[in-house]
């Protein structure tokens, strides 16, 4: 026998939820559309569509969302069971402080055809489109930000442009149906964590529309804007436990509950096509160039949580918390950001980077926030790039030091081939690389240079220029040799007690 269960959140409720619980501030029935977001995942709903609620709560006007989802989960019925409302919970250690969120009018799903992505898109009241369809969502070549015109997705698309299936197809089908109809200038605002976002954006959409003969290229010239763009709020992948939390904590059931930390941040670059939401009024900031914003988020915070995630399942820690809250790992990855990363980083207004190194650490520690070192390590192809592989290119152009950065690169090669058969098949692995990196290492086994030779010399992640760079390739062989090896903490507090490119110079 199970309990009754608990009554769902929806329209009905708001009135009657506990006195703590924020609602939103608004007319939600007066809501019209006017944004759209690809990839209604937990980073949005915690993000932008808070964000946006701010907007509407104190300036109401008519930027209410719909989201669309291209790729599982179906949320259309989820959220639609709940009128578009959904808690979202900020946990802080102990502090937990619940806010039911309202700026989402309607999801459709677009699963199985682009059809009803492609008709929110195309429709004249949207006027801003933004997205997280995660890294690899864009198509691109890591190492060079340039269409993957050998993607399957883009073969796909390519051959039949009417029924796209990737982010880029189905971007470059709307704007030509707008093109077709006339219609108003439109915002593309990617909220990924790829390097130059925006531009990346930019590159493979209007890649697809140059192979057009219909004057669709020189259409998005005069209508659409990417800018770019940094977000940031951690927001791990929501549990079954989450969604008991809130049934536990205030006795109603929402089946789309989000969890976050505390901390926010967006940077947009000040480049938009048509009218824009007015988050700068909000807590957002509109500015000329977003590189140094980014550089310092994706090297640091990113930086230090895909460290964390392959040494910490490397050392059996399951969350970043509890990664970080082991001395040695706070250690490495307190030395390789501050000696290594933060040296890189260009001035950022209003930002002390080593301040920022800090509290990144710190939010990192918070135990509630339970973000599976898994979870980040997830496409890690499509990640080190902008985290590690930049800030290691930038050194080695000044002839700095690179052994701390050259670890959690190898953390990444030592996380995908322990995956493999030969290997063991130590836990499993979701990356666009993982079967390469398998294939690699069946055929080279045991062998650290072997290994690391086959895997740089895959172009798209890895720059020919950095591939064949000696000391890059000398010092992450030792860390993959250290990090394969019996114990591979052991060799961590060797790095740090010792920096790798002392023994490199050490004489034989
Ligand atoms: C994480 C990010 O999964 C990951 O790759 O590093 O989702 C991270 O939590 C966000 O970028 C924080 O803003």
């Amino acid at each position: 026998m199970s309990a009754a269960r608990a009554e769902n959140l929806g329209p009905a409720l708001l009135g009657r939820l506990p006195p703590q619980i924020r609602t939103p501030a608004y007319d939600r029935a007066a809501l019209q559309p006017g944004i759209a977001h690809i990839g209604v995942g937990a980073f949005h709903r915690c993000h932008q569509a808070e964000y946006t609620d701010d907007l509407l709560a104190s300036r109401f006007d008519r930027w209410g969302l719909v989201g669309i989802n291209i790729r599982p989960p179906r949320l259309a019925e989820t959220l639609g069971r709940q009128g578009g409302l959904y808690t979202r919970l900020i946990r802080q250690n102990d502090e937990v402080d619940a806010r039911v969120i309202g700026s989402i009018v309607r999801v459709v799903d677009s699963q199985d055809s682009a059809e009803p992505a492609l008709e929110v898109l195309a429709s004249p009241n949207i006027e801003m489109v933004t997205m997280t369809v995660t890294e690899k969502g864009y198509c691109h070549v890591p190492s060079s930000g340039a269409l993957d015109v050998a993607h399957p997705d883009i073969v796909h698309d390519l051959a039949n442009p009417g029924a796209p299936r990737s982010v880029p197809g189905i971007l470059a089908r709307a704007l030509e149906l707008r093109m077709a109809s006339r219609g108003r200038p439109l915002t593309l605002l990617s909220c990924d964590n790829i390097p130059a976002n925006g531009t990346i954006l930019g590159n493979v959409v209007r890649s697809l529309a140059a192979r057009r003969s219909n004057g669709l290229a020189d259409w998005i010239a005069a209508n659409v804007a990417f800018p770019s763009a940094m977000v940031d709020r951690i927001a791990p992948a929501t549990t079954e436990a989450d969604i008991d939390t809130v049934e536990a904590r205030f006795g109603y059931r929402d089946d789309a509950v989000v969890v976050g930390e505390r901390f926010r941040q967006w940077v947009i670059e000040n480049r938009f096509a048509g009218r824009v939401p007015r988050w700068d009024l909000v807590g957002a900031t509109f500015v000329d160039d977003v590189t140094p914003f980014e550089h310092l988020k994706m090297r640091v915070l990113n930086g230090a949580q895909t460290t964390l995630s392959y040494l910490g399942v490397l050392g059996s820690f399951e969350h970043t918390f509890e990664a970080v809250a082991d001395l040695l790992l706070a250690t490495f990855v307190r030395r390789m950001l501050t000696e290594e990363t933060l040296p890189t980083l260009m001035p950022v207004p209003g930002i002390s980077p080593p301040a920022y190194v800090e509290q990144s650490l710190v939010r990192l520690a918070n135990t509630a926030i339970r973000h599976r070192n898994h979870q980040i390590a997830t496409d890690g192809s499509q990640k080190i790039v902008q985290r590690l592989l930049n800030p290691i290119r930038d050194r080695l152009a000044k002839g700095d030091s690179i052994a701390l950065l050259s670890v959690p690169v190898a953390g990444w090669m030592a996380y995908l081939i322990k995956a493999s058969a030969r290997f063991g098949r130590a836990w499993q692995v979701s990356d666009p690389f993982a079967e390469k990196i398998e294939l690699i290492a069946d055929r080279v086994g045991r062998d650290s240079k072997g290994l690391v030779e086959a895997i740089l010399a895959i172009d798209a992640i890895f720059h020919p220029a950095l591939a064949a760079d000696d000391t890059f390739r000398a010092n992450v062989t030792i860390a993959l040799d250290g990090l394969l090896s019996e114990n591979p903490m052991v060799f961590v507090r060797h790095v740090c007690s010792e920096p790798i490119d002392a023994r490199l110079k050490r004489p034989a």
